[in-house]
């Protein structure tokens, strides 16, 4: 396939994502939680088709991928590591891993970025394709913890238990509660939703974040957490009707493992406000 189909394939992707996410914000506006680059022959772009240098705001996740092509890239980061990437954070059965050797058309991935600062990163068989990500603090404030509930226990030898998720929810967020043990110290939820029930002409599988909360916690506490959907779910989640959630939990203790779990959560729409008053 030559470059030209393979940039304009990359564009309309590229133009999809955009149109899904909604537009770039102004430069007065907060950062973006969620930013997209594209490998295409042979250099990275930005889904608006520009050149791959992103801003995101602390928290926030970039997408990487590599939709078509006759080369093989990847993305390595030199410098400067992204906080987590691959296939740790994609719902089972996904494949939402970087690839650690440059490799050829059809792979996706993603990293999450909490640390302020700028991390470069370049193609592992081209050097002269190269980006960055520059991830700033925004001055908003966190979302208020929720309050917490009487000290319960945990079992013994865990970190956390007795996750509470509905499975069926309403609302433009994904909620939960869990017990979690005395010297815990974050608590971080992702959401994810399969690609081709976020943009129209997707049929692809693969896990994108759509939501995340990230608590810090004393433990020894049942704690609630409730991560909100980004615009391109609350888009589907109207379209559609419903929002098949994979809900991910890790609790990171002071020391020893962390606990992970995951929940698949099927959302609802909110109720509509002037629905008949009888229920
Ligand atoms: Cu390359």
């Amino acid at each position: 396939m030559n470059l030209r189909t393979v940039r304009s394939r990359a564009l309309v992707a590229a133009a999809a994502l955009v149109a899904s996410l909604g537009a770039t914000p102004a430069a007065a506006q907060a950062p973006p939680t969620l930013a997209s680059i594209l490998a295409i022959d042979n250099e990275f772009i930005t889904d608006a088709g520009g050149p791959a240098d992103v801003t995101i705001a602390a928290g926030g996740h970039v997408n990487f991928s590599y939709f078509a092509g006759a080369s093989r890239h990847n993305v390595v980061f030199p410098g400067a590591r992204p906080t987590v990437c691959g296939t740790s954070e994609g719902p089972p059965g996904t494949t939402a891993a970087l690839p650690t050797a440059p490799s050829p058309e059809g792979w996706e991935g993603g990293c999450d970025f909490d640390v302020a600062g700028t991390y470069a990163f370049v193609c592992g068989l081209h050097n002269t394709m190269t980006g960055s990500v520059s991830v700033v603090r925004t001055g908003a404030s966190p979302p208020p913890p929720p309050a917490d509930l009487p000290v319960v226990a945990v079992p013994d030898g865990e970190v956390a238990g007795g996750l509470s998720v509905a499975t069926q929810q309403r609302g433009y967020r994904v909620r939960g509660t869990v017990l979690v043990q005395r010297g815990a110290v974050r608590l971080v939820a992702r959401a994810f939703a399969e690609r081709r029930a976020l943009f129209a002409g997707s049929r692809s599988r693969l896990g994108v974040r759509v939501g995340r909360h990230a608590r810090a916690t004393g433990g020894g506490v049942r704690v609630a957490f409730s991560a909100p959907l980004n615009r391109a779910a609350r888009a589907a989640l109207r379209r559609n009707g419903r929002l098949l959630i994979a809900l991910r939990l890790t609790i990171t203790p002071a020391e020893g493992t962390a606990y992970t779990a995951t929940r698949t959560v099927i959302l609802r729409p909110p109720p509509a406000p002037r629905r008949s008053a009888s229920r």
